[in-house]
C-alpha cells in the first residue's frame, strides 16, 4: 500500500511540472471576481500554449483560494491550461 501510494504521488507531481512546463506565464487585469463561482474575468493578452489572442474573457480558476489574492483592478500575471476541457488559471499573481 505504501508503495503505491508513493508512485501515485510521484505521478501526480510528473504531471504537475509537465503542464508547468507547457503553461506560459501572461499579463493580465483583474476585470471581475466572481468568488462563489470560482471564476475571474481578465483582461490578457496573447496566450500562445492556448493559441488565443488578447481579449477579455472568464476563466475558471484551478482552486477558489487563488481568488483571494487578488482584486478587481489589479494589474496581474497568470497562467492557463485546459483542464478537463475548461480554459483554467492554474496560476495568478499580482504583477509587480
Ligand atoms: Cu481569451
Amino acid at each position: 500500500m505504501k508503495i503505491a501510494s508513493t508512485l501515485g504521488f510521484a505521478g501526480a507531481m510528473l504531471a504537475a511540472s509537465l503542464s508547468v512546463a507547457s503553461a506560459q506565464s501572461i499579463n493580465g487585469e483583474v476585470v471581475k471576481i466572481e468568488t462563489d463561482r470560482g471564476r475571474i474575468t481578465l483582461k490578457h493578452g496573447a496566450i500562445p500554449n492556448l493559441e488565443m489572442d488578447p481579449m477579455t474573457m472568464v476563466f475558471r480558476v484551478a482552486d477558489p483560494a487563488m481568488l483571494q489574492q487578488v482584486r478587481q483592478g489589479d494589474r496581474v500575471t497568470f497562467e492557463a491550461s485546459r483542464v478537463n476541457g475548461n480554459i483554467t488559471v492554474t496560476r495568478i499573481q499580482r504583477a509587480r
